[in-house]
């Protein structure tokens, strides 16, 4: 069987856990934090990774086109060549320019560490671009793509909420007001997979924060 390897409070190990699930194909979701990756199956040592007969793959991107190859049976890519296309170019889109950006302020959102006054300006003025040059390709009708669940939905509903809850806490501000991203996380968060993957999320991210607390008061 499959092995997905990762903690459920990230968001790329959530991302390749939803598409599993939406898919049907059975897996193991193995619990790996970061710092006990097994460095020949990640090298750089982030989660996720996926344990196959054949060997490991790291990067969830890779991993998601890794299982559409394998298991076509509920593709969540379209035959289309176009259309893919543009799946393919929401997902680019969540994770480069918003995700990855939004990312430089989560040590301050979520870690109790800090973030520069100029970094967060710098970081904030591109997350604003980001999220307006997004809003352009994304539909939201009622899916980020249009009208069927695809392998950008899986991006969308786990990255958004965490761009939104960092820009809230360092910002005051939700960059993503200006788009429909509440209705759609609503709409999204009906689904059986959805609600599994946010329920594991959710414990994973008491664990993972009372693991740091413990750690620190160790250290004293
Ligand atoms: N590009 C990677 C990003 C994965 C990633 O950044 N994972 C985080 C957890 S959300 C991680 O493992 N961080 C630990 C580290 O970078 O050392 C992917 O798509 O799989």
């Amino acid at each position: 069987m499959l092995k997905l390897c990762g903690f459920a409070a990230s968001n790329y190990h959530n991302k390749v856990k939803l598409a599993l699930l939406e898919k049907g194909v059975p897996f193991e979701d193995v619990l790996v934090w970061t710092g006990q990756t097994d460095r020949t199956a990640s090298p750089l040592g982030k989660v996720p990774y996926l344990l196959t007969e054949q060997g490991a793959i790291c990067e969830s991107t890779v991993i998601l086109e890794y299982l559409e190859d394998r298991f076509p049976e509920h593709p969540l890519i379209p035959a289309d060549p176009f259309a893919a296309a543009k799946v393919r170019e929401l997902v680019r889109f969540l994770e480069l320019h918003l995700e990855l950006v939004a990312r430089n302020l989560y040590t301050e959102a979520f870690f109790g560490g800090k973030v520069s006054d100029s970094a967060k300006e710098k970081i904030g003025a591109q997350l604003d671009k980001n999220v307006a040059a997004f809003g352009k390709l994304a539909q939201f009708a009622p899916f980020v793509g249009g009208d069927s669940f695809t392998l950008a939905d899986c991006a969308a509903a786990v990255h958004l909420p965490v761009v939104s809850s960092a820009s809230k806490i360092i910002y005051g501000r939700d960059v993503l007001a200006d788009l429909p991203v509440r209705d759609y996380l609503k709409h999204v968060g009906e689904r059986a997979t959805v609600q599994q993957v946010n329920a594991d999320r959710k414990t994973n991210t008491e664990q993972m924060l009372r693991n740091l607390k413990n750690a620190a008061s160790a250290k004293g």
